[in-house]
């Protein structure tokens, strides 16, 4: 079900399956940890040193050079505040994307000080200023926090919008509601236009993820996951934030937001922005 960003030629990339998941046995196994990563708190190089390892040019752009790749990916990481994780995230997240064959860049999108954060938002800014950069098919947006376990879990779109982290440590590897499109997600371009992007107005913590997959049914989306074998993260241990006062009053009129609040009337101010080592770093005011 991979919507292929470019044409398949006779030198294409593969996509690599590993062991765990030969056996055609979609059925969760507690056990079989063999290919599954866990991360080290103190997991980090130096970027300059790691950007020369592994061919990752300035803004953390790679693509493989021996093969035609099939995925063209952006990937969106809204950010503040939490530099050691963001060490952690982007030592695991280049050599998985680069065993995955694709085509990627990754942007860390930083809110300025002042404001509540609004990680729905920033979302909306990566989109906006990756859109201006290149003709990137697909979109991944998800939290730093977050480190996929699994190298079958592929960062590229599927012929649906899909919920990458349905299974995640610390609810046990179980999804704790049908509804939860929170934490990592990948739309194609196509489809993440169609639903007017992300509401801006929830500032602060929650519900900002539970809007977005109101929007996508709204639309007559259905969204899919891949199976929790493979679907498995990592979280990098924080403080948890207070929840909003004002997710709840927010979500109870999102329907009628869904084709004026968006996409469609996104303003922000691009405070500074850098090509750094391993990402393109952009600062955004929202
Ligand atoms: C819900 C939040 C979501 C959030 C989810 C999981 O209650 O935004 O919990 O959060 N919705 C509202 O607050 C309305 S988690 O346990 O991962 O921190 O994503």
């Amino acid at each position: 079900h991979l919507e292929k960003s470019y044409e398949p030629r006779d030198n294409s990339c593969t996509i690599a399956i590993y062991s765990n998941n030969n056996n055609n046995n979609n059925n969760y196994n507690n056990n079989d940890k063999s290919e599954l990563w866990y991360p080290e708190e103190n997991d980090r190089q130096d970027p300059v040193v790691m950007a020369r390892r592994l061919g990752i040019l300035p803004g953390g752009q790679w693509k493989p050079l021996n093969c035609h790749p099939l995925f063209n990916v952006a990937i969106i990481l809204p950010y503040r505040n939490r530099k050691q994780q963001l060490d952690i995230f982007m030592n695991y997240i280049h050599p998985f994307l680069q065993q995955q064959n694709l085509d990627y860049r990754i942007f860390v999108i930083e809110q300025s000080p002042l404001t509540e954060f609004n990680r729905a938002k920033l979302f909306n800014v990566g989109f906006k200023e990756a859109t201006k950069i290149n003709d990137f098919h697909c979109f991944i947006f998800q939290d730093i926090d977050l480190i996929p376990q699994n190298p079958n879990n592929i960062y590229a779109c599927t012929k649906m919008p899909r919920h990458m982290s349905s299974s995640v440590n610390t609810f046990r590897y179980n999804l704790p509601y049908t509804g939860l499109f929170g934490g990592a997600i990948s739309l194609t371009r196509k489809q993440f236009e169609k639903v007017n992007g992300f509401s801006n107005i929830f500032y602060g913590w929650g519900g900002e993820d539970d809007d977005f997959y109101r929007r996508l049914q709204s639309r007559g989306f259905k969204i899919m996951r891949f199976g929790p074998n493979i679907a498995q993260y990592y979280m990098l241990t924080h403080k948890k934030e207070p929840p909003s006062n004002s997710r709840f009053a927010n979500l109870e009129n999102a329907a009628k937001r869904y084709d004026s609040d968006g996409l469609n009337n996104l303003e922000y101010t691009v405070l500074d922005h850098q090509l750094r080592p391993l990402y393109s770093w952009i600062l955004a005011d929202v």
